[in-house]
C-alpha cells in the first residue's frame, strides 16, 4: 500500500529545538506517523518536562533531552545516551535555531557570530555524531531546517540569512557525501508561520503583518501544521530517492513577484 511509504512505527526521530513553535509541530507529525520522538531544548529542564506533557496530552510518545547542539562533546555525550535509554537514530531534524533583527551595519560582531554558530554551525555538529551511527547501520534521514531566507534578504536579518543561506548548501553537501551510505539529507523552508519567533512581526497594524498577508499568494501565514506532511515525507521511505532537495512549505512565496497592493 503506497500509505505504508509514510508509516514510521518503529521509527525513533530526534527533533532538535522541539519544546515549542515549529520544532514541536513537525515533532508531533513524525510521532502521529508512528515514529517514538525524542525531543532537544536547551532553555531548561522544566521546559522540556512541560513539553513532553503537552506531546503526552496529544498522544505522542516523547521524551527530553536537554543539551547544546553547538558543543561538540556534549551532542556526541547526548548521542550515545539516547542510543542507549531510547534506541538508534533513524530520523534527525536539525531544528533549533535564533534570530536577531539588527541591520547588518549596527550588529555587534559577537552576535553575528552567535547567530550562524546555532543555526549552521550547529547542524555540523549535531548530525556528524548521528550520522556516523545512521552510516554504520545502513542509512537514515537527515531533515534540515532552511527558511525563506535560504532564498531571499531583507532587511535587519543578515546573519540568519547568511546561516540559512550557508545550511541549503551544507544540505546539498550532505547529501552529495552521504548518500552512498542510504542516508538522505534535505531540508525543508518554511514560509512565514504564526509561532513565538515570529510574533513581533505579526502583530495587527505591524507593517510587516500586513506585507506577509499581502505578499503571501495564500494570503494568510502558516499554521505550524502545515509543516508536518513534509516532515514526514522527508522522514520515510516515500523519499528514498530524494536527497540534497529543500521542500519550501510556504504558501507561494517563493512562487512569484508579488502584487501591488491594489490587485
Ligand atoms: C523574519 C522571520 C523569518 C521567518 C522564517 C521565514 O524576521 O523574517 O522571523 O525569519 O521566521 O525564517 O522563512
Amino acid at each position: 500500500m503506497s500509505t505504508d511509504l509514510f508509516d514510521l512505527t518503529g521509527k525513533v526521530a530526534l527533533v532538535t529545538g522541539a519544546t515549542h513553535g515549529l520544532g514541536m509541530a513537525m515533532a508531533i507529525g513524525l510521532g502521529e506517523a508512528g515514529a517514538t520522538v525524542v525531543i532537544n531544548g536547551h532553555s531548561s529542564d522544566e521546559k522540556i518536562a512541560a513539553a513532553v506533557a503537552e506531546y503526552g496530552r496529544g498522544g505522542v510518545k516523547a521524551c527530553g533531552y536537554r543539551f547544546d547542539v553547538t558543543d561538540e562533546d556534549g551532542v556526541e555525550a547526548a548521542v550515545e545516551r539516547i542510543e542507549q535509554e531510547v534506541g538508534p537514530i533513524d530520523i534527525l531534524v536539525n531544528n533549533a535555531g535564533i534570530i536577531k533583527r539588527v541591520p547588518l551595519l549596527d550588529m555587534p560582531l559577537a552576535d553575528f557570530e552567535e547567530v550562524i554558530r546555532t543555526d549552521l554551525t550547529s547542524v555540523f555538529v549535531m548530525t556528524r555524531p548521528v550520522v556516523k551511527r545512521m552510516i554504520a547501520r545502513g542509512g537514515g534521514k537527515v531533515i534540515n531546517i532552511c527558511s525563506m531566507m535560504s532564498e531571499l534578504g531583507r532587511n535587519s536579518v543578515g546573519a540568519y540569512a547568511a546561516a540559512k543561506g550557508g545550511l541549503k548548501m551544507l544540505t546539498r553537501n550532505m547529501a552529495t557525501e552521504w548518500a552512498k551510505h542510504n542516508v538522505q539529507v534535505n531540508g525543508v523552508g518554511p514560509g512565514y508561520f504564526a509561532t513565538s519567533q515570529t510574533a513581533p512581526i505579526r502583530v495587527d497594524g505591524h507593517p510587516f503583518n500586513d506585507f506577509i498577508i499581502q505578499r503571501t499568494p495564500a494570503g494568510k501565514w502558516g499554521d505550524p501544521d502545515d509543516l508536518k506532511g513534509a516532515a514526514i515525507f522527508l522522514a520515510s521511505r516515500a523519499s528514498d530517492f530524494v536527497t540534497g532537495q529543500v521542500v519550501y512549505v510556504d504558501g507561494g512565496i517563493l512562487a512569484t513577484i508579488g502584487k501591488p497592493a491594489n490587485e
